[in-house]
């Protein structure tokens, strides 16, 4: 069978699609031929030639909550230019299939799954090859009910979620294929020396539940590791192909000190000069030590990024010791792993009332001011969004008063004259190379900025 996996636009950042880059793994190794379309790097009209020139058996296609109305374009150019069976995956696809399963607005999806990809995919391919479900949907309709961790809309209408895949040895189907979606074309980091970069994940899920995210009902299983030997493996071998910073983008790196300190075992054990790689996605601080920083620094950890999330002051229900945390900071920077902070900004649901605003404005600033004297190296200030499957589901989206607040303090943050020559002493530049530093860092923040996606 001939897979087709589409990567819809996401962000302005131009990212390397990981969870499609393992779904072509699975595939590749079942002796499958894959294809990878990514309309981040071209305009969505050049799917039509692609589906013309591909012509598929199976399109997959991914979604997050931020792009489900491109998701909806991508059906609709599936669905006009192909006979193909047509799938949905990913976060937003996995909370709310019927989202994508109609009869909402443009096409649906044939089928949506729920949670890991690899299995269900398999079958689906399977199906395909087998009841020509392509060229005839209608030969076995009850076929796709039956495979699990798969949703479908019932004859009227309603949605189906079929029974969940059985628990998934995260290693089975081997590391990330980087050929259907080449790594070396993600090319986006700011400073040259960092180019490329790659991701990879060490587990999945969390097994905590803060209100504004969705890992729990994402990853009902909680968090599940990856061999950390296989881990280190990919590292090594992505080192060695020339990849210059890795990026771990676990939900929640630290959850088991003992996965953490054998990747770093087996990271350091090897004969193979160590990777650079950051945390990027965030480590609880309550996780966090000086002994696992130690190891960390050992192991070729240069960047850590931290939950800070709310800042300790403003949130009282405090989920770790924030007395600790410049200690854990300084530490890290001493041991030349940069530190970025992420803070969560704009209106919580739960700061209603006659005050709301003002103690919103408030826990801003506070944000702000624990950033700045936290001593990091990067903050990232994200507006609390009511994601489907998160306790703050249903609450009022971000408003423009948000989206301002945050600009502000992105431009305090990185405007400060120190921070910059900070910045600019990162890369050992010729005057005209840190000229053009400061104008990709300039962009960038323009772009992170800018209203809309
Ligand atoms: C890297 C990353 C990004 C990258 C983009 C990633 C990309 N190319 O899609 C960047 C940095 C741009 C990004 C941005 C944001 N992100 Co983000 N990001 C991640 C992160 C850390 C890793 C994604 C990843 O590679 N996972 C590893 C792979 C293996 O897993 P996977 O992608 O889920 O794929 C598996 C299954 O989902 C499934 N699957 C996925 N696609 C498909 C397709 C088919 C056809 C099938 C069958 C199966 C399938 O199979 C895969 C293998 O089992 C995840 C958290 C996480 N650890 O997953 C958050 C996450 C995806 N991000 C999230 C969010 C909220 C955001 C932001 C909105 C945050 C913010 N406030 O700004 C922004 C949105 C950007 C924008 N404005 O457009 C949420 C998404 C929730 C949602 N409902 O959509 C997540 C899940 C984090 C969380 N727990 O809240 N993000
Ligand atoms: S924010 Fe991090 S720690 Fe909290 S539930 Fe989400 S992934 Fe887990």
């Amino acid at each position: 069978m001939t897979l087709l996996l589409v990567q819809p636009p996401v962000s302005r950042e131009l990212a390397y699609p990981l969870g499609l880059a393992t779904l072509a793994a699975a595939a590749l190794r079942a002796g499958h031929a894959v294809v990878g379309c990514d309309l981040q790097r071209q305009p969505m009209a050049s799917l039509d030639s692609v589906l013309e020139a591909v012509r598929p058996d199976v399109v997959g296609v991914t979604c997050m909550t931020v792009s489900l109305p491109q998701v909806r374009e991508v059906l609709q150019r599936v669905r006009r230019g192909s006979d193909a069976l047509l799938v949905a995956g990913g976060p937003h696809a996995s909370l709310r299939p019927g989202d994508l399963l109609g009869p909402g607005p443009g096409a649906s999806a044939d089928a949506v799954v729920v949670g890991d990809g690899e299995a269900p995919l398999l079958e689906l391919l399977d199906l395909a090859a087998r009841h020509g479900v392509r060229r005839d949907r209608a030969r076995d309709p009850g076929a796709l009910s039956r495979i699990a961790g798969v949703a479908v809309a019932g004859p009227d209408g309603q949605i189906v979620v079929n029974q969940p895949v059985p628990q998934m040895d995260l290693d089975a189907w081997g590391p990330a294929d980087r050929s259907v979606f080449r790594w070396d074309l993600y090319d986006e980091d700011l400073r040259p020396s960092l180019r490329p970069s790659a991701p990879v994940v060490t587990s999945r899920g969390c097994a905590h539940c803060c209100p504004w995210c969705p890992a729990a009902a994402l990853w009902p299983r909680g968090w599940r590791p990856r061999d950390p030997k296989k881990v280190a493996a990919e590292m090594l071998d992505l080192a060695g192909r020339g990849v210059r910073r890795i990026l771990v983008e676990d939900d929640c790196f630290g959850a088991d000190r003992s996965h953490v300190l054998a990747l770093c075992r087996n990271l350091i054990e090897s004969p193979s000069p160590l990777p650079r790689w950051e945390v990027a996605n965030g480590v609880r601080p309550a996780d966090l030590d000086l002994e696992l920083l130690e190891a960390l620094a050992a192991a070729g950890c240069r960047g850590l990024a931290l939950g800070i999330e709310a800042a300790p002051q403003v949130d009282r229900g405090s989920r770790y010791d924030a007395r600790a945390l410049p200690t854990l900071v300084a530490r890290a920077r001493l041991l030349g792993i940069e530190v970025t902070g992420y803070y969560m900004v704009g209106r919580r649901p739960d700061r209603g009332g006659r005050w709301g605003e003002v103690r919103t404005r408030l826990d801003d600033l506070a944000a702000f001011r624990h950033a700045c004297s936290l001593g990091l190296d990067r903050a990232h200030f994200s507006v609390i969004a009511p994601l489907p499957g998160s306790e703050w589901d249903g609450a009022a989206g971000p408003r423009t008063i948000d989206m301002a607040m945050r600009a502000c303090l992105y431009t305090g943050f990185y405007g400060s004259p120190s921070r910059i020559l900070r910045f600019l002493a990162t890369e050992p530049a010729d005057p005209s190379g840190r000229v053009r530093l400061l104008v990709a860092g300039a962009r960038r923040m323009a772009r992170w900025l800018m209203p809309g996606r």
